[in-house]
């Protein structure tokens, strides 16, 4: 594995390249265009430059999260063709580029969503907590009001305010659009995508719905093993792939992490490890990464990887926020860093236990 952090540019993050390159073991960034579009072509001149300024700095680029599909694709509206051409005509640049890792989501409107972006632990750090019941008692707008109106001045990724001031029309586009409807527009994509990602390597890595049910009445369909692998089995390429993101898939204590990190060897091209603290089965918080401050045993995820032979990129998710940083909500520098190193602990014991 490759240890590596997020990273949404200098325009945009409060992380600097200079303090990822200084974590110990990090040696990549994942990376995106932050100011485009869903549906927009990423031009070869601006990957490049990206590529250019992290390298700069001493890293590379590990892959990207996300290159976003737009609401046509995932609706199978008459004019997702178009944009299925820019998504292709994107996926071409980044294999000219040399890179090699997309990370997307297949959410309807909404990315993940929290009712609370600084619910404060014992221990006076802030992290992103949800529970059902606050999730029953607002709709939509209010949603995304209240998460725009508490980020520290950052953009969430998948509430950019352009679209969130379409939130109404966009749950019309969704009105018809059932699991079953869901899947097929996935299929479609896919089979559409899967020859340009053949020619030039490029892995696809589906990040699972987050929480792992239904919310808003939208339909969510990459939430457990059954699903995931109907969809690995309905496009059955190798570049038709996941990002293991333990948080994610944890939020439905149902779905056993370790058996479903051995269920889908070979197609885990991208893991996201953090771990959740539940309070009750619709209510969970971030922890730190240490299996002892959450729910989950990090050590059986960890040993989980290493068994299936996952050489790709890693990285820790989202972070408590601590020591008075200021950045976006789960994307502060400090706890995030304290979670690299955590994990590649973890990995170091794991492999040497093995030798
Ligand atoms: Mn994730």
């Amino acid at each position: 594995m490759e240890m590596t952090l997020r990273w949404y540019g200098a325009a945009f993050d409060t992380v600097t390249l200079e303090q990822i390159r200084q974590i110990p073991g990090v040696t990549g960034v994942i990376t995106t265009l932050y100011n485009t579009a869903p549906g927009e072509v990423w031009s070869r001149e601006r990957i490049r430059a990206m590529k250019e300024e992290v390298e700069a700095a001493g890293l590379h680029i590990a892959g990207i999260e996300s290159v976003n599909v737009h609401d046509a694709i995932k609706t199978g509206a008459p004019e997702r063709d178009g944009y299925i051409d820019n998504y292709i005509e994107t996926l071409e640049n980044l294999g000219k580029e040399d890179v090699h890792l997309v990370c997307y989501n297949f959410m309807p409107v909404f990315d993940w969503p929290r009712t609370e972006l600084a619910r404060r632990r014992p221990d006076g750090s802030t992290v992103l907590a949800y529970t059902q019941e606050a999730v029953d008692a607002l709709n939509p707008e209010q949603m995304f009001e209240s998460i725009a109106g508490d980020t520290n001045g950052a953009v969430m990724p998948g509430w950019e305010p352009e679209r969130m001031e379409h939130v109404k029309e966009l749950f019309a586009q969704y009105r018809e659009v059932d699991e079953e409807k869901l899947f097929e527009n996935l299929r479609y994509f896919l089979e559409r995508i899967m020859p340009v990602c053949d020619q030039y390597d490029i892995r696809m890595a589906i990040h699972p719905d987050d929480p792992a049910w239904s919310v808003f009445g939208l339909p969510r369909i990459i939430t457990s093993q059954k699903n995931i692998l109907r969809m690995m089995k309905m496009v059955d390429n190798p570049h038709n792939g996941v990002t293991f993101c333990s948080g994610s898939y944890g939020t439905n204590l149902e779905n056993d992490l370790p058996g479903m990190i051995r269920a889908l060897k070979g197609r885990i091209h991208f893991a996201h490890v953090r771990n959740l603290k539940f309070n009750s089965p619709t209510d969970f918080e971030e922890a730190a990464h240490l299996s002892s401050d959450g729910t989950f045993d990090m050590y059986e995820i960890m040993k989980a990887l290493y068994d299936i032979g996952f050489s790709g990129p890693i990285r820790p998710d989202h972070g408590r926020m601590i020591w008075g940083e200021k950045a976006m909500p789960g994307y502060g520098l400090y706890d995030r860093a304290l979670g690299a190193c955590y994990l590649q602990g973890l990995w170091e014991a794991i492999e040497k236990g093995e030798k």
